[in-house]
């Protein structure tokens, strides 16, 4: 089969799909018995990222289980700063934790580490290239890295989301500092997701999950103008690649987003309403989302009645069907399997 029979590929393409594609966000996790089998045998979460024999594993998972559309890469946006030489661990209960980078000095280290970095990450193109061996003709294989701003954010903070204080203050006192970091994590992206591509990624999606905490001239600063650096540079180099960028909290900053940064898709948070989005955004860009990942856990008539008016919403435009945000450890997979054959049974020719 060639690649243009990829339903998820097409719809991210901006083609209209007679089926309605779909993935979700961290389908490969803890609410699959399987992933926790795996993840039993791989204490240490960083070196199970770059265990490719595992990593490959668990993205295959939900794929047997659920058949999605598209298979989303098992590795975390983390993986660039370990890279860049900062220490990284994740602890249970308490998430990732990172030495901090908050001056010259520290920017200039991971600035001189970036030459070396997207070699650094071998294996996770070894998984890819697994992955990509592995997976049925028609399912998209989707690479991944974390936006500038929300790795950023880590590396400043040296922890996960709380109020960001430390990283938004550094990007309003210290700009030209804080774009420093900026420019070092456009340069390892672009290195580290081209890779990728040529290990057999089919599309590539820029996870921006903390653009949400930025007021509107920032956002535009350190959301849209790095991430459109990272898709021009793989546009050159990829021109058939699809991007596509999740800027989770994007608000009314959507629009421009989805016009300059040059994505071909936009994934979408649930706070933004299916037909405004239908309405607001551009009628070639495909669209990504958004369903509440709260009603997949609880199912029901509640998640089908609200999958549903996502699907009449965007009938009339090129979808992909998503959470807005990723499967939560609670998640029941017997909501998941429900879920899936609403989506196989949808068509578009019904649903006008
Ligand atoms: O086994 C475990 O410990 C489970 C938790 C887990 C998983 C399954 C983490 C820790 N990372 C991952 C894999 C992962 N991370 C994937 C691939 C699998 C898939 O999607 O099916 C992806 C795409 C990510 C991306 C990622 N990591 C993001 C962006 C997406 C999002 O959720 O907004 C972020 C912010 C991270 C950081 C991260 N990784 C893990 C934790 C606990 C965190 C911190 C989250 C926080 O700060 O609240």
């Amino acid at each position: 089969m060639s690649q243009t029979q990829r339903p998820l590929l097409c719809a991210l393409r901006g083609e209209l799909t007679a089926r309605a594609p779909f993935w979700f966000m961290r389908q490969a996790g803890r609410y699959l018995p399987e992933y926790r089998a795996v993840r039993a045998q791989a204490p240490d979460f960083v070196r199970f990222c770059l265990d490719p024999v595992r990593a490959a594993e668990v993205t295959l998972q939900p794929i047997r289980r659920f058949g999605m559309d598209g298979a989303i890469l098992f590795a975390d946006i983390l993986l660039i700063p370990h890279a860049l030489g900062v220490d990284l661990a994740f602890r249970e209960g308490e998430g990732p934790v990172l030495d901090p980078v908050t001056d010259a000095a520290g920017i200039a280290r991971i600035a001189a580490a970036v030459p070396a970095s997207a070699a650094r990450l071998d294996p996770v193109y070894e998984t890819v290239a697994r992955v990509r061996a592995a997976l049925p003709d028609e399912t998209t294989l989707i690479g991944f890295a974390g936006s500038p701003w929300t790795v950023a954010s880590y590396m400043v903070e040296g922890r996960g989301g709380h109020d960001f204080l430390a990283v938004r203050r550094m990007a309003l006192a210290q700009p030209m500092l804080f774009q420093a970091m900026i420019d070092v994590l456009v340069a390892a992206t672009i290195d580290y997701l081209d890779r990728q591509i040529a290990a057999g990624a089919d599309a590539i999606q820029l996870f921006d999950s903390w653009s949400g905490v930025l007021c509107a001239s920032e956002f535009a600063r350190w959301c849209i103008a790095p991430t459109h650096a990272i898709v021009s540079a793989l546009r050159r180099r990829h021109p058939h690649v699809p991007v596509i960028g999740f800027a989770r909290g994007g608000g009314t900053g959507l629009p421009r987003y989805a016009a300059e940064t040059g994505i071909d898709a936009i994934g979408l948070d649930s706070s933004v309403a299916p037909t405004w989005a239908a309405a607001a955004l551009p009628t070639t860009q495909c669209l990504q989302g958004n369903l509440d990942p709260l009603l997949l856990g609880i199912g029901g008539t509640a998640m089908t009645d609200a999958a549903a008016e996502i699907l009449a919403a965007w009938r009339a435009r090129p979808f992909v069907f998503n959470l807005g945000h990723g499967i939560t450890p609670d998640v029941p997979v017997a909501h998941v399997e429900q879920l899936c054959a609403m989506l196989r049974s949808w068509r578009r020719a019904d649903a006008s």
